[in-house]
C-alpha cells in the first residue's frame, strides 16, 4: 500500500518511523510519504489560509493550494509517471465526518493508495472535497470522535495505525485480528492479568489460578458483558441476541438487561 500524508506541519506525522507502522514501511509492506503543503505555495508568505466568506471565527484553508498540492499527489507514483495509476483514495480527517470504525479500517486496508489531507485552523474550503468527488475520487470525511483537536494531523496517524495494521504481514500471529474480529464480537474487552500473583495489595481474580478453562471463560464472558452494560450501552443495545446464550441472558438479567421485542435493553427500558 502506497500512503501519502499533506499537512503543514510534517513533523507531526514523524511517529510513523516507529513501531508497528515503521516497521511495515521497513519490510516494504508500507510505502509512506509525507507532504508539506505549504511546499505547494507560491506567494512570499507561503500563505495558506484565508477569512471564511459569510464571516464568523478563525481562517479557512484555500482551495488553490489544496487543489495544487492533491493535483500532485493523488498522481505522483515515481515509479510509473505515464503509467494507469491505481485510483486513490482521499481521507479528511474532520470533526465534521462520519465516524471511523473497525469497518471503514478493514474497507481502507483494501485500498493501493491512500492520500490524507491534514487541515489545521477551522477546515478546508468545502470545494476540495466536492471537486475531487467530481473528479471521480472516493472521498472519506472521517471523524475519529466527539472532541475538539486543532488539526487533522493526530487523527490521521490514528486512522493510518488502525490501517496498516490490517495489511497482511504486519501484524506477526495473525491469530489476534482473527481474535479481535470474531471474538466475542460486539462486547468490551475483559480484564487481563499476570505477574506478580499479587502487586500494591491487589490479587489476581482467583477464578484465573484456577485452571479451569471453562469457568474462567464463562467468567470473562460475563465481566465483559457487565463492562459493556456500564460503559457503553450502545454496544450492548447493538447486540445480536442470537449470539447470547442462556448464561449470558442470567447474566445480563443480574445487571438489570433483558433481551426484550428481539433487542437487548435494560429491564425498565421506557418505564
Ligand atoms: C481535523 N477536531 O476531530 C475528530 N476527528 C477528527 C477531528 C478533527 C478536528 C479538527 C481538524 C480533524
Amino acid at each position: 500500500m502506497r500512503i501519502d500524508v499533506v499537512s503543514i506541519f510534517p513533523e507531526y506525522l514523524a511517529p510513523l518511523e516507529l513501531s508497528l507502522v515503521g516497521k511495515a514501511r521497513a519490510a516494504g509492506i508500507l510505502d509512506l510519504h509525507v507532504h508539506d503543503l505549504r511546499d505547494w505555495t507560491t506567494d512570499r508568505h507561503r500563505t495558506v489560509d484565508d477569512t471564511p466568506f459569510g464571516g464568523g471565527a478563525g481562517m479557512v484553508m484555500r482551495p488553490d493550494v489544496w487543489g495544487t498540492a492533491l493535483d500532485g499527489v493523488l498522481g505522483s507514483i515515481a515509479a510509473a509517471p505515464a503509467a494507469p495509476r491505481p485510483p486513490a483514495h482521499l481521507v479528511i480527517p474532520t470533526p465534521s465526518g462520519a465516524p471511523f470504525t473497525q469497518r471503514i479500517a478493514e474497507q481502507l486496508a483494501g485500498e493501493q493508495h491512500l492520500v490524507f489531507a491534514c487541515g489545521r485552523y477551522e477546515g478546508i474550503d468545502a470545494r476540495v472535497a466536492d471537486h475531487y468527488r467530481e473528479a471521480g475520487v472516493v472521498v472519506s470525511e472521517l471523524s475519529i470522535g466527539d472532541y475538539v483537536l486543532s488539526g487533522g494531523e493526530a487523527a490521521a496517524l490514528v486512522v493510518i495505525e488502525a490501517v496498516v495494521r490490517l495489511l497482511p504481514g504486519v501484524v506477526g500471529n495473525p491469530e489476534s485480528l482473527v481474535e479481535e474480529s470474531h471474538g466475542d464480537a460486539g462486547l468490551l474487552e475483559y480484564p487481563v492479568y499476570t505477574k506478580p500473583p499479587e502487586w500494591a495489595g491487589l490479587a489476581v481474580p482467583d477464578i484465573l489460578m484456577t485452571g479451569h478453562h471453562a469457568r474462567i471463560a464463562r467468567w470473562r464472558r460475563d465481566v465483559a458483558l457487565e463492562r459493556t452494560v456500564e460503559r457503553r450501552p450502545d454496544l450492548a443495545r447493538a447486540l445480536d441476541p442470537t449470539l447470547l446464550d442462556a448464561a449470558d441472558l442470567d447474566t445480563l438479567s443480574v445487571l438489570g438487561w433483558e433481551v426484550r421485542d428481539g433487542a437487548v435493553q435494560p429491564h425498565d427500558d421506557g418505564l
